[in-house]
């Protein structure tokens, strides 16, 4: 007589069906941090997954006493951020790289708590389903609530900077096997000049002997208020770029930089007088604050700074736009998708130098920004 188990393990020993079947059991999950993105990039998110060890296994009672917590409050307090909260709510994520069943999550609360305080959640980054929240009322202790859910990705949200988790602890098991990894290409070792950039402003000339005639990447510092309009608030107001506002001629900056064979990427930032006022301080940082009173994760926030950047690209952009989408300043040239910038260097510089530009920046290289 034979037997099988539901495997099937087949027997032909006894009549007896009996054996060990093996089947997934949850266990705590090894995380490193490369498995870590912090997407504010404010302080450690690290210090979520940095005790593993000292963790212990708090499911299976030996949990310990973890140390280190993303300390928010710490970019929240300290100068000059005072009072800084646009980055609210902080989210940092795991990727697994595979998918995994996530059992449940053990989190050590620490000191603070706030409504919804703590949120776990699966799915993917932009599309997120919540798992649980906890309002962190605990105060050095280990707590745990049931994730059982499929995902590759693991996210943790704390609403404000002062309710802080110091160590959270993943139990699961795999559910597929990761992605072979790719195959390694051959590539073409860069010149020095075009491996490392630095930072600019536009009055660095290209005078031999200049500062630019180092390396030809460049991070140009683009303030909003150079070119902004100096009355008028968004969504009157108009922008100048030739001159800007700060007297700068930008048309003839980036076609002296793309004919000179830079790679240019303007870094935006700042904001124009009648923003400022909106704001109560002339923030320079970047990435952009939104206007006091509105929410950081409302797209809607970012209209006015959106509406700039579109007249930014318009302008410099490959592709040209109406010209009644054009919001300029009298007295500027009206001109759109002037081709201002390479986005790759490979074959383009030869031509770029030499050309003809029947406009400004329309240069025949092969791809464009
Ligand atoms: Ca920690
Ligand atoms: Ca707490």
């Amino acid at each position: 007589m034979k037997t099988s188990d539901e495997q099937p393990n087949e027997s032909a020993l006894s009549n007896v069906a009996s054996g060990t079947t093996s089947g997934a059991v949850a266990q705590k999950m090894t995380l490193t941090p490369s498995m870590l993105v912090n997407e504010i990039a404010h302080e450690n998110a690290g210090t979520l997954i940095d005790e593993q060890t000292l963790a212990g296994d708090p499911m299976n009672g030996t949990g310990g006493a973890p140390t280190t917590g993303w300390y928010l409050f710490g970019k929240k307090y300290a100068a000059p951020h005072e009072t800084e909260s646009w980055w609210l709510p902080a989210s940092a994520f795991l990727d697994f790289g595979a998918k995994y069943h996530i059992t449940k999550v053990y989190f050590y609360d620490t000191n603070g708590s706030a409504t919804n305080a703590f949120t776990v959640s699966t799915g993917e980054p932009f599309n997120w389903t919540a798992a649980f929240t906890d309002n962190l009322v605990g105060n050095n202790l280990w707590k745990n609530n049931n994730v059982n859910a499929d995902t590759r990705y693991l996210r943790f949200t704390f609403a404000n900077a002062g309710a802080i988790v110091k160590e959270v602890v993943v139990y699961g098991y795999p559910i597929e096997e990761p992605p072979a990894p790719p195959t390694p290409v051959g590539t073409t070792r860069p010149v020095m000049e075009e491996f490392m950039g630095m930072n600019a402003f536009f009055d660095d000339t290209l005078d031999p002997g200049d500062s630019l005639d180092v390396l030809k990447v460049i991070r140009e510092y683009h303030n909003w208020d150079w070119e902004a309009d100096l009355a008028n608030t968004y969504p009157n107001d108009l922008n100048s770029f030739n001159p800007s506002s700060s007297g700068a001629d930008f048309d003839t900056y980036y076609t002296d930089m793309i004919n000179a064979g830079y790679f240019v990427s303007p870094a935006h930032k700042a904001t124009p007088g009648w923003m400022t006022n909106w704001l109560g301080t002339n923030d320079y940082n970047t990435p952009w604050v939104v206007p006091t009173g509105q929410s950081a994760t409302n797209p809607a926030s970012y209209a006015s700074r959106a509406d700039h950047l579109f007249q930014f690209v318009a302008r410099y952009g490959s592709t040209a736009v109406a010209d009644g989408k054009l919001k300029l300043d009298a007295g500027q040239p009206r001109v759109s998708g002037l081709d201002a910038f390479i986005t790759s260097r490979t074959g383009t510089r030869k031509t770029a130098i030499g050309a003809t530009a029947k406009r400004i920046g329309r240069l025949t290289n092969t791809r464009r920004c």
